[in-house]
C-alpha cells in the first residue's frame, strides 16, 4: 500500500505512535509518506520506503493566525496526486481530520476517491476537542472519516459521551517495539545514582495534565523511607515549578531534571519504578514503555491507564491527586524485593500483549477495509 501519514512532528505521544507506525509499515514493504510541518523527531528519512513532505505556511501580514489547515489540505492533495497515495491516515483529530476531509473533497472533484483513517489519541477529544470553539468541526470530521480508531476503550467511551458520533470507533491500542528494550548489557546507572540508591523515573511533556507536582510531593515522602533518586525526563511548562518544589521539600539533590533525551530506553532499563499520576491519559504510552523495560508503574487510575497498568500486578493505580497513596505503594514495592521482582515480570508480560507484531496487523486490516469502502 502507499499510505500518507499526517501527524504532529513533536515529542508528543501521537507523533511518536504515528512515526513508529509509519516506520514499521515501511519495513514491511508499504510506501509511507509523512506530511507534516517539520520532520518528525523520531523519523529516519534515510530508511527505505519512507518519504517526508513538509507543509509550508506562507506568512502574510493580513493574517493574525496562519491558515495551517489550508496549507495542509493542499499539501495532502499534491502529495496524493504526485506520489500515488491510496489512503490518508491522520493522527490527532485537530486539525488533521478536518484538513483530510477537505483534501478528500478536492480529490473527489478530480475523480479520485481517497479514504481517510482518523486515529483519536486523547487530548484531541478529552481536552481540546470538546471545547465549543472546536466541537462542531471535530464531530463533523470524525463522522466523515472512512474509519475511526481510538487508542483505548476509555477514549472510545469519552468520544461517544461528548460527541454525537455516527461512526463505529475501532479500538487499536498503542504498541511497542520490544526489541528496543533488549539491550540490558548497556544497562548501568552510570553517574545517575549514588551507591545503594533506587531509581524512580518519570517521562512526559511536563504539561499541567501530567500533574508533575504530585510526583515531586510523592517522592519527598518516599525519600524519607527509601534511599532513592527521582529522574525526570522531558521538558515543558511545569518544569520550573517542579524544580522549585523539589527545593522547598528539601529533596532537590535527589531530583534530577534531564530534559529531553533520546536515551529513554537506556534510562528506563536501570529504573526500579515509574510514576505517571496524570489527571487524564487516554492510554499512557510512557507507562507501556516503562513496562517494556520491566519497570513496575504507579499511575493514576484516570482514563485508559488501568487498561495498560494492572492494579496489584504490573504496579498500582491510585486516585488522581492521592499523593500519600502513591508514596505508600512506592515504598511498599521498593522495599520488598520479592514483590518487586514479581511485578517486574508481570509488567514485561503485560507489555508483550501490546507488541508491535500483534497491533500492526490491526492497522493494516483497517486500511484494507477503508480501501474496500467498508
Ligand atoms: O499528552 C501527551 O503525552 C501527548 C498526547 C499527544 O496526543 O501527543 O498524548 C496522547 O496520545 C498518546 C498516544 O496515543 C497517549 O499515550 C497519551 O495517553 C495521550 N495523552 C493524553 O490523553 C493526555
Amino acid at each position: 500500500m502507499t499510505i500518507g501519514i499526517v501527524c504532529y512532528p513533536t515529542f508528543g505521544g501521537s507523533g511518536v505512535v504515528a512515526t513508529e507506525l509509519g516506520t514499521y509499515l515501511a519495513r514491511k514493504g508499504h510506501k509511507v509518506h509523512f506530511i507534516t510541518y517539520n520532520q518528525p523527531v523520531r523519523l529516519d528519512i534515510l530508511e527505505e520506503n519512507i518519504y517526508y513532505h513538509e507543509v509550508n505556511v506562507h506568512d502574510y501580514p493580513l493574517f493574525q493566525y496562519q491558515p495551517y489547515e489550508l496549507a495542509l489540505s493542499s499539501k495532502m492533495v499534491d502529495t496524493v496526486l504526485n506520489e500515488g497515495i491510496e489512503l490518508l491516515h491522520v493522527h490527532y483529530a485537530i486539525p488533521h481530520a478536518y484538513a483530510a476531509y477537505m483534501a478528500k473533497q478536492i480529490l473527489a472533484d478530480k475523480g479520485l476517491h481517497i479514504p481517510v483513517v482518523t486515529t483519536l489519541h486523547g487530548t484531541d477529544i478529552t481536552l481540546v476537542g470538546r471545547n465549543p470553539s472546536y466541537k462542531p468541526a471535530v464531530t463533523f470530521s470524525i463522522n466523515h472519516s472512512d474509519i475511526v480508531t481510538s487508542v483505548s476503550e476509555d477514549l472510545k467511551r469519552e468520544t461517544v459521551k461528548f460527541f454525537v458520533v455516527r461512526k463505529d470507533i475501532e479500538v487499536i491500542p498503542n504498541f511497542i517495539d520490544l526489541s528496543l528494550y533488549e539491550g540490558e548489557k548497556n544497562c548501568s546507572p552510570a553517574g545517575l545514582l549514588h551507591p545503594g540508591q533506587k531509581m524512580i523515573t518519570h517521562v512526559s511533556n511536563f504539561r499541567k495534565v501530567k500533574r508533575i507536582m504530585d510526583i515531586v510531593e510523592a517522592f519527598a515522602l518516599v525519600r524519607q523511607e527509601v534511599n532513592s533518586r527521582l529522574i525526570m525526563i522531558g521538558d515543558g511548562p511545569e518544569r520550573e515549578r517542579a524544580e522549585e518544589l523539589a527545593k522547598e521539600r528539601g529533596v532537590a539533590e535527589d531530583v534530577v531534571f534531564l530534559g529531553k533525551t533520546n536515551e529513554v530506553e537506556r534510562i528506563l532499563c536501570m529504573s526500579d519504578l515509574f510514576l505517571l499520576p496524570s489527571e487524564t491519559e487516554s492510554f499512557g504510552l510512557a507507562a507501556l514503555e516503562a513496562m517494556a523495560a520491566k519497570v513496575p508503574v504507579i499511575s493514576s487510575n484516570a482514563g485508559g491507564l488501568p487498561e495498560v497498568n494492572i492494579n496489584g500486578k504490573t504496579g498500582y493505580t491510585v486516585n488522581v491527586g492521592d499523593v500519600k497513596k502513591m508514596a505508600k505503594m512506592s515504598v511498599k514495592l521498593l522495599s520488598d524485593e520479592k514483590l518487586h521482582a514479581e511485578f517486574k515480570k508481570n509488567a514485561f508480560a503485560r507489555a508483550q500483549e501490546f507488541s508491535m507484531d500483534r497491533i500492526l496487523p490491526l492497522y493494516e486490516g483497517a486500511y484494507e477495509r477503508a480501501l474496500e469502502g467498508i
